[in-house]
């Protein structure tokens, strides 16, 4: 038999990288980065942050979308004004498996069809690649469609994957539960719950100590990406979008997903968030659109006010249509408004739900609040926008996003402000810092990268989040560009060194 040796050559770039798609493969560790400014002395705490880096050259070559990549994270620990810096794979089955192969094994996006016949068995393949949070004592690295996986907090080594004391019954798990910070919960829910295209949602509650305390299991109108929610004190809100899951397209080794080009409408589903059955859900119909991100919900007089960044078509240009055309619309023409739902959850189904209002016109992502505000009214969002009046770094289309402005809305005076870091820089998601342990709401810092592209470094800045418009208190110089990547957490420093010291999940790798 000839042995060949797997290819070790990239591709050169992804399928319509929507982002700036690219592999950085290496772990690190970096003690006392450069500092321009001032980090606050009082500071303690680590930014956790993920991105997807393929560890091996993907199996579909030029044809991987960005999605795939395996997890590898990324912490910044602050204290006494210092900043070390650290990244990390997360070990998951599939990393474990191609790496003693020394090739990739699992193929596309979700699709298992796909897998080579030797990882048939293996545990689970999903690469942990889409959000880093803590709760009950655990760093969890988060990917929707699987258990978490528990992180140490300090080493970043993989501990194993999460089981909430052994309560969990759900395959899947969302990459964006929400903290509740009055009752401690994590609430959560699993989608595809029943396999790959199932319908199902599983919503569930996760308590301060880490059990599931309640769970409901219904069927959404179809199956689809639902990537993020909503949850407010009494209700969780799921957004059905036209990104359909396809059995058949992924047993034909297609991808899991497809837009529907055709759906003129989208869904909101309501449940309320404690002792609901399955029968309780409401779907209210919402305009043409993509939900993707959600920033925030509440409850006021009786209606629940639902914010979110909103594309006008489908977020994803690597995804097929329908009929199976890819690029099947113009990126140029997207657009992402920040739009606010509000509507009572109790009300008929049978009309429209438009948006009450549009908070904010043009092309926006990654908007977060205070983290202790989840689910609570609150007056200020951080997000990264497109100022079509300053340079951008791509080609200026939403579908290769190149967020060259960072901006703070405030709802109480209707205004916002907006930084601008320079030419050819692009942003990643911002993260709410709390200046300390009992500052007012809203009251800290921003933490946010900067990719520089012209010295190929990344910055991570510190503003004042209710100043932006000054500039950076501290700019964090890397000895390097990190890939864009999603979602991350703020964890403060008696936390981080809590998890540090917390008995492991039961390693199940
Ligand atoms: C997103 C990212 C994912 C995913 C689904 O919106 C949606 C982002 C990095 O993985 O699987
Ligand atoms: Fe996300």
């Amino acid at each position: 038999m000839v042995h060949i040796v797997p290819s070790t050559v990239f591709p050169k770039n992804y399928q319509m990288s929507a982002w700036n798609y690219d592999h950085m493969r290496f772990e690190a560790e970096v003690y006392e980065l450069e500092v321009l400014g001032q980090v606050p002395a009082d500071l303690h705490g680590t930014f956790y942050r993920v991105q997807p880096d393929h560890a091996f050259p993907p199996m579909f070559g030029e044809d991987e979308i960005p999605l795939n990549g395996d997890g590898n994270i990324c912490s910044f620990s602050f204290q006494g004004g210092h900043v070390d810096f650290k990244n990390r794979y997360v070990r998951t089955p599939k990393f474990e498996a191609e790496r003693a192969a020394r090739q990739a094994l699992f193929g596309r996006y979700r699709n298992k069809y796909t897998d080579d016949p030797r990882v048939r068995d293996v545990l689970t393949r999903t690469t942990a690649n889409t959000h880093v949070i803590y709760h009950a004592q655990k760093i969890m690295a988060l990917k929707e469609d699987a258990p978490p996986f528990e992180i140490d907090a300090t080493s970043l080594e993989t501990r194993g994957m999460v089981d909430y004391n052994g309560t969990f019954r759900c395959p899947t798990h969302t990459a964006h539960p929400k903290a509740d910070s009055t009752t401690g919960e994590l609430v959560a829910f699993g989608y595809e719950a029943k396999g790959d295209a199932s319908p199902d949602i599983c919503s569930f509650t996760v308590d301060k100590r880490g059990s599931i305390t309640e769970e409901v299991w219904f069927k959404a109108p179809w199956a689809c990406m639902i990537h993020d929610f909503w949850a407010t004190e009494n209700y969780v809100i799921f957004p059905i979008n036209g990104l359909k899951a396809s059995l058949e397209q992924m047993q034909k080794g297609g991808e899991h997903f497809f837009w529907d080009e055709n759906l003129d409408y989208q869904l909101l589903g309501v449940i309320p968030r404690r002792g609901a059955k399955p029968e309780d859900v409401k779907w209210f119909k919402t305009p043409k659109g993509c939900y993707s991100h959600t920033i925030n919900s509440y409850e006021e007089d009786g209606k629940l006010v639902l914010d979110a960044n909103v594309w006008t078509d489908c977020v994803f240009p690597f995804f097929p249509n329908s009929v199976g055309k890819k690029f099947h619309y113009d990126p140029r023409t997207l657009r992402a408004p920040v739009l606010r739902y509000c509507f009572d959850p109790n009300g008929s189904t049978e009309v429209m739900v438009l948006p009450e209002r549009v908070v904010m016109d043009g092309v926006n992502e990654f908007g977060r609040v205070d983290d202790r505000l989840l689910g609570k009214k609150y007056n200020r969002y951080w997000i990264l926008t497109v100022d079509p009046t300053k340079k951008m770094y791509t080609n200026g289309t939403a579908a290769q996003a190149g967020f060259n402005t960072l901006l703070c809305y405030n709802f109480e005076t209707g205004k916002s402000q907006s930084y601008y870091y320079g030419d050819d820089v692009t942003f990643q998601e911002p993260c709410f810092v709390p200046r300390s342990e009992d500052a007012a709401p809203e009251d800290g810092y921003i933490v946010i990268l900067a990719d520089l592209y012209r010295e190929n470094r990344s910055h991570l800045l510190l503003f004042d989040a209710q100043d932006i418009e000054k500039g950076p208190l501290a700019e964090i110089k890397l000895p390097l560009k990190l890939l864009d990547g999603l979602h991350g957490s703020w964890v403060d420093g008696k936390d981080v060194e809590q998890a540090a010291r917390a008995k492991s999940a039961k390693p199940t790798l």
